[in-house]
C-alpha cells in the first residue's frame, strides 16, 4: 500500500526525469534516475562465482510486484557475466570484460525472470517470479549426455548421479553422436533417443523409487546405472531438526595449493556418511585453491583468492555430495549421505 502511495507521489518527478533525459543529460541523470525509481535493485557478478539479485536492504530478490525498475549491475569478473531474460527483458554484460552499469527494466505480471552467467549457466543463476503468479514447484534438472565414448548423467551443479530422492526431473538430453543413443530404463520408465541421430530433448519425468540404468543400445561399456530412493516420511526427518542444541558430528574440510580431503573427527577420508547436520571446520589455507562443497540444495564455499579458517554448520541430507576447488580438477573427491531409517 505505501509503496503505491509513493509511486503515486514520485510518478510526476519520474515522468519529468524521464522527459528531461530524453532531450540529453550528464552521465549522472542516469543514477538520478535509479534514485527517482526509489527501489534500485542491485545484480553482482563474481569476482568470484557467484551472481547475485539483491534489494537495497541485502534481501535476496525472489518475487517482485510489476513495474519498472532500475537495476544497478556490477560485472566484476572477466570470466563471468550478469544475463537478465525474460519476458520483454533481455539484457546482459560481457563475459569477457568487466562492467558497472544501470539497466531500466519492466517486469511484466505473471511472469518469471532469470539471471545468470552464461559461461557458467549450471551453477551461477537464479530466477524470481513477478506479479500474481506462484512460483512454480521446483523440478530438478539434470543434465543427461552421450558422446561417441561417454554417457553420463549429472545434476545440475556438474555432479555424476548416483542417488536421487522420488520425484519429478527435467531431463535434457544431449546426444551428440549418430553412433550412440541415450536410453533410460527403470521402474515404469524407458525412454532413448535414437542411435542414428543427433537430439538435443527434454524429457519430463517422474522417478520412482528403484535402480535405473541409463546406456547405449550400441555399446555394453557405455552404460551407468542410479537409484532413486524413497523419500522418508516427515516423522523420519533428521533428529537435529528436535534436537537443535547438540551440536552436531564434527567434519574438517581442508584444502591446499596441491591436496584437498574431507574427513571425520577420527582423521578417515569421509566416503558415506548418515544424514545430520554437520560442523565442518574448514581451513582453506591457499590463496590459489577454494574448497568448494555441492549437493542436494547445498553450494558452499571459500574464497579463491583468500586463506580461511571457519566453520559450516551444514544440514546433510541424503544423496551425493561433491568438494572440490573451483581451480583444479585435479582436487576433487565426493561422498554420499545416506538417510537414517525411522526410530
Ligand atoms: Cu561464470
Amino acid at each position: 500500500m505505501e509503496s503505491g502511495i509513493l509511486a503515486r507521489r514520485l510518478l510526476p518527478l519520474i515522468v519529468l526525469a524521464v522527459g528531461v533525459l530524453a532531450f540529453g543529460l550528464p552521465a549522472s541523470a542516469g543514477i538520478q534516475r535509479a534514485d527517482l525509481l526509489t527501489t534500485p535493485l542491485h545484480g553482482v557478478v563474481g569476482p568470484g562465482s557467484t551472481i547475485t539479485l539483491t534489494r537495497q536492504d541485502g534481501t535476496s530478490v525472489t518475487h517482485l510486484d510489476p513495474g519498472t525498475y532500475a537495476i544497478v549491475v556490477e560485472d566484476k569478473s572477466d570470466a563471468h557475466n550478469f544475463h537478465l531474460s525474460g519476458a520483454g527483458v533481455d539484457q546482459q554484460t560481457p563475459v569477457d570484460g568487466m562492467l558497472t552499469t544501470t539497466w531500466e527494466v519492466t517486469f511484466q505480471d505473471g511472469k518469471t525472470y532469470k539471471f545468470q552467467c552464461d559461461a557458467h549457466p549450471g551453477f551461477m543463476r537464479g530466477s524470481f517470479t513477478v506479479g500474481t503468479v506462484q512460483p512454480p514447484p521446483v523440478v530438478p534438472r539434470l543434465n543427461a549426455r552421450v558422446t561417441s565414448r561417454t554417457i553420463s548423467l549429472k545434476t545440475a551443479g556438474g555432479v555424476r548421479v548416483g542417488t536421487l530422492p522420488e520425484g519429478n526431473y527435467r531431463i535434457v538430453v544431449n546426444d551428440v553422436t549418430k553412433a550412440q543413443n541415450f536410453h533410460l530404463k527403470g521402474p515404469g520408465v524407458n525412454r532413448k533417443t535414437r542411435v542414428r541421430a543427433k537430439a538435443t530433448v527434454t524429457w519430463k519425468l517422474r522417478l520412482d523409487p528403484g535402480k535405473f540404468v541409463y546406456r547405449s543400445d550400441q555399446s555394453t561399456r557405455l552404460r551407468r546405472t542410479f537409484t532413486v530412493k524413497s523419500t522418508p516420511p516427515p516423522a523420519a526427518l533428521p533428529a537435529a531438526a528436535t534436537a537443535p542444541q547438540s551440536p552436531g558430528p564434527r567434519l574438517n574440510a581442508r584444502v591446499t595449493l596441491r591436496t584437498i580431503s574431507l574427513t571425520n573427527a577420527a582423521g578417515v577420508r569421509v566416503s558415506s556418511i548418515r544424514q545430520s547436520t554437520y560442523m565442518i571446520t574448514v581451513s582453506d589455507s591457499t590463496r590459489a585453491q577454494n574448497f568448494h562443497l555441492i549437493g542436494p540444495g547445498i553450494s558452499r564455499k571459500t574464497r579463491v583468492a583468500a586463506t580461511a579458517m571457519t566453520t559450516w554448520s551444514i544440514a546433510l541430507t541424503p544423496g551425493r555430495y561433491v568438494y572440490r576447488s573451483d581451480r583444479n580438477r585435479k582436487l576433487r573427491g565426493s561422498f554420499t549421505v545416506t538417510s537414517v531409517p525411522p526410530a
